[in-house]
């Protein structure tokens, strides 16, 4: 099976009761880019890459679609075997993972639909048919978020992400105390998010200050650098996201001892062909981590919610999506959603959702 078609969309997504703020991001709205390939026997696959704005990680929406403009023509012809695609497409540009994994996917959708399996299966088995979510605030005043906290709870959620930084650190700790009062005993897992937000300084305070409770401190700081500056000195676990841009980063970020878990986004380590070896990482080496990506609609949710049913579950973290945020589905029959928490992993062959392409409008670019 070949890629015979490569058509590239752009699509806008805008945040429910927006903005949403992270330290060093605010995003209103976003703009997603989707991948339809067409293979040579007429089937169809869909990919999708969703920057959450231009400023959270390396990546940008229309960098995407630059780099996937620039890789299609030679994709032409290509075979549907993960493996050699991406040497191939490796071949073509270096780096910009977060574009290739749009082309990822939708090999994988296609590869689900040619061999009648479902992505979770493709990627070596689903051991559960539904997945832990977990919820994630923006940064807000420390009442707001404590009352998101118990509302959240309420509704099944069995982890919590408290976005941190950008802001005085006393209001973080405040936060942190006030959300730990509503959720202290009901076994809900906390991790506190500062998007590289903090200083080395602040990480430590807020450490000192808030020893007593159970969390992950999740890219507290902007660099490897900061993470190994402070690793010996905090009490609580230290979870890498948007520092781990790559296997070789996971690869030295784990094999150090650097980090006790991961954020993982994956369209940032370039999709579910290398996502399927960085689980098999952790396995190794006992490691938590989320499957998540940073934003988009249901076929980047369906392929989170694929690889995240293949996790060892005393691993998994959860599984983040965006749905919360966006109004609508592209599939109305079998959109992700996140019900008492958790989400359904889909059935059908490849991803399980088909989009109802006339929502996105004519492509950007054909090939
Ligand atoms: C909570 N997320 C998964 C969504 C936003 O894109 C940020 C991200 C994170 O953990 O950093
Ligand atoms: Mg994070």
């Amino acid at each position: 099976m070949k890629i015979a078609e490569i058509h590239i969309y752009s699509h806008n997504l805008p945040v429910r009761n927006g903005p949403y703020t992270m330290a060093r991001a605010q995003v209103w709205s976003l703009d997603t880019t989707l991948v339809k390939l067409v293979a040579d026997n007429g089937l169809i696959g869909w990919g999708e890459t969703c920057p959450v704005g231009p400023t959270y990680a390396e990546a940008h929406a229309t960098g995407a679609r630059a780099a996937l403009a620039l890789m299609a023509p030679d994709l032409i012809g290509a075979e549907l075997l993960p493996v050699t695609l991406h040497r191939h497409m490796d071949s073509l540009l270096n780096g910009h993972n977060y574009a290739k994994a749009a082309i990822d996917i939708a090999v994988h959708d296609l590869l689900g639909k040619r061999y009648g399996v479902s992505v979770s299966n493709l990627l070596g088995g689903a051991v559960t048919d539904r997945v832990p979510s977990y919820y994630a605030t923006g940064v807000g005043a420390p009442d707001d978020i404590a009352r998101l906290a118990a509302e959240k709870l309420a509704e099944g959620y069995p982890r919590l992400q408290i976005k941190v930084g950008g802001r005085p650190v006393e209001i973080d700790i405040e936060t942190i105390h006030k959300v730990w009062e509503v959720v202290r005993g009901s076994g809900m897992r906390l991790a506190v998010d500062g998007n590289r937000g903090w200083t080395t300084r602040d990480a430590l305070r807020v450490s000192r200050e808030c020893l007593d409770i159970p969390f992950v401190m999740e890219q507290p700081c902007n660099t490897t650098e900061d993470l190994q500056k402070i690793r010996p000195q905090v009490s609580h676990p230290i979870y890498m996201d948007e520092s781990s841009t790559s296997l070789n980063t996971v690869i030295t970020a784990a094999g150090t001892g650097l980090v006790d878990g991961f954020g993982m986004k994956v369209t940032r380590i370039g999709g579910l062909h290398p996502m399927r070896a960085f689980r098999d990482l952790c396995e190794a080496r006992n490691l938590p981590h989320t499957c998540d990506d940073s934003w988009g609609g249901d076929i980047i949710a369906a392929a989170c919610t694929h690889i995240g049913a293949t996790v060892r579950p005393d691993l998994c973290e959860g599984v983040w999506l965006a749905a919360p945020y966006i109004e609508g589905h592209y599939d109305l029959e079998n959109g992700i959603q996140i019900e008492g928490g958790h989400i359904q992993v889909p059935t059908g062959p490849g991803l399980g959702v088909v989009p109802d392409e006339s929502r996105f409008g004519a492509p950007v670019a054909s090939f």
